[in-house]
């Protein structure tokens, strides 16, 4: 892909609103602004600027009027020249606008194009940019603010302190080798071991918020089970908030899965209520229980209902039994406004959904569930991306061998390998370190004296 060209694309979603904004990014941005703009005879273009101009047609008749801001490079979102223009929300126009900067020198910019060249150009670290597009999809105002506060960085700050850590211990190891015979004192094994320590609890740390993080990123399916009538639709209904889902006392109501989404403590969450499990002859309930085990196969925590109004049944038993090594269920004792006929003690939680009593419990009792540590506070530079999480543990694994290779006091030049592959993954995840770095660091902590 060529990146030194100038690039053109509609950013605004699809179809029709009030306004639609073209982007154009790279050299020549004003140039083919120009030349598809009929600007003011005495335009100039001034950084920062908003300028009111027409957008033309092939025969230089006007099809809308449009405002133009110009970025100059680099303090632009691409550290490029960017010109936008800011046109009525009509798809013709955009796409009119957009096929004129292509036959004027534009290159259609492939998707997320705009801050691919933001990364290149060194004005965002890798997880900037990710952020950019989680900031996009955020579906929760929870997801926004933990991308916003990556996107200013929070990822690359909370992994700074881990990698200076090994950095230092690099530097250590590498002018021990290197200048041994000039009376550098040598680091000795408890100072290494120390320091390793150190690096491997910030690496603990950050992967923890990973368990919490996760699911902010990528949400959970959340799946309500039990037998017929056992109050899982009035259940789904309660924990969303509205009557989504048809509830009467006619067992075997809901024949099929029915979804919705809704956010737990900023969590997005697919909440999935399903067909009553029971022996059925009926073939459109069979099929009905065919989906609910499907769900309960997808589902990252089930919910398993029972009616505390009513005797165990088999089904309960049943189904107790095929969700028990399930390492995300919830056993929920339904209609606990009602006496209790339900002998065995084995709810975890007992809730009514008809009366909403304890419902906001079971809320905080799955959030407990998902984030064991507590919810992090989104500028805590919380890990929520899987290639994150993998590069993390990448370098965790190296550290503990650095620190094994220590403890049985092989030499510094094997210890130094076990540190570079931890340092590898952490320069993966936010930008290199150069030879420089650690040459540095060697020459201005250390009186070498030469
Ligand atoms: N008193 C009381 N009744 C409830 C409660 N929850 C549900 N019910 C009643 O129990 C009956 C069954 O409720 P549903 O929510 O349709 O049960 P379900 O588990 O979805 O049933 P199926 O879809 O048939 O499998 C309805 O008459 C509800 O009004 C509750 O907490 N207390
Ligand atoms: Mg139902």
């Amino acid at each position: 892909m060529n990146t030194r060209d100038t690039i053109a694309a509609i950013s605004t979603p699809p179809g029709s609103g009030g306004l639609g904004i073209i982007r154009l990014s790279g050299p020549q941005a004003r140039e083919i602004a120009a030349a598809i703009l009929r600007l003011h005879p005495n335009h100039e273009w001034i950084p920062w600027r908003i300028t009111h101009a027409h957008l033309l047609d092939e025969d230089g008749a006007p099809v809308d009027e449009v405002l133009v801001s110009f970025f100059a490079a680099p303090r632009s979102y691409t550290a490029e020249d960017v010109v936008e223009i800011s046109c009525h929300g009509s798809p013709v126009i955009l796409r009119h606008c957009v096929a004129r900067a292509l036959r004027a020198g534009a290159r259609a910019a492939e998707p997320g194009e705009f801050t691919l060249r933001a990364y290149l150009n060194g004005r965002i670290d890798l997880p900037r940019a990710e952020a950019v597009r989680d900031l996009i999809h955020a579906t929760t105002l929870y997801q926004a603010r933990v991308a916003a506060q990556q996107l200013e960085g929070s990822v690359s700050r909370a992994v700074a302190p881990v990698k200076t850590a090994l950095v230092e211990l690099i530097s250590l190891l590498e002018a021990g080798i290197d200048f041994a015979e000039d009376d550098v004192e040598v680091a000795s094994s408890a100072e290494i071991d120390s320091r390793l320590a150190a690096v491997l609890d910030g690496l603990g740390r950050l992967l923890a918020s990973y368990s919490w993080g996760k699911y902010v990123h990528e949400g959970l399916t959340l799946a309500i089970v039990g037998r017929p009538n056992a109050g899982k639709s009035s259940l789904f209904n309660a924990l969303l908030g509205e009557d989504r889902a048809i509830v009467t006392d006619i067992p075997g109501t809901t024949r099929d899965t029915v979804s919705e989404a809704f956010s737990l403590e900023g969590v997005p969450v697919r909440l999935v209520d399903t067909a009553g499990i029971r022996e059925s002859t009926d073939l459109v309930e069979r099929l009905g229980i065919e989906r609910t085990e499907r769900a309960m196969a997808d589902a990252d925590i089930t919910l398993v209902v029972l009616d505390l109004s009513q005797p165990l049944e088999e089904a309960d038993r049943v189904l107790l039994g095929r969700t028990e090594n399930m390492g995300w269920r919830v056993v929920v004792g339904n209609k606990c406004d009602l006496p209790r006929r339900l002998a065995e003690p084995l709810e975890e939680i007992a809730v009514s959904a008809r009366t909403g009593e304890r419902i906001e419990d079971l809320k905080r009792l799955l959030v407990a569930r998902i984030a064991p540590e507590g919810i992090a506070a989104p500028q805590s530079g919380l890990i929520t991306s899987a290639r994150h999480e993998a590069l993390l543990r990448e370098a965790q694994e190296a550290a503990q061998k650095a620190r094994e290779a220590n403890a049985l006091g092989l030499p510094h030049e094997l210890l130094l390998l076990d540190c570079y592959a931890a340092l590898r993954p952490l320069d993966a995840l936010t930008g290199a370190t150069t030879a420089d770095d650690i040459l540095n660091r060697i020459f201005s902590t250390f009186c070498i004296g030469k």
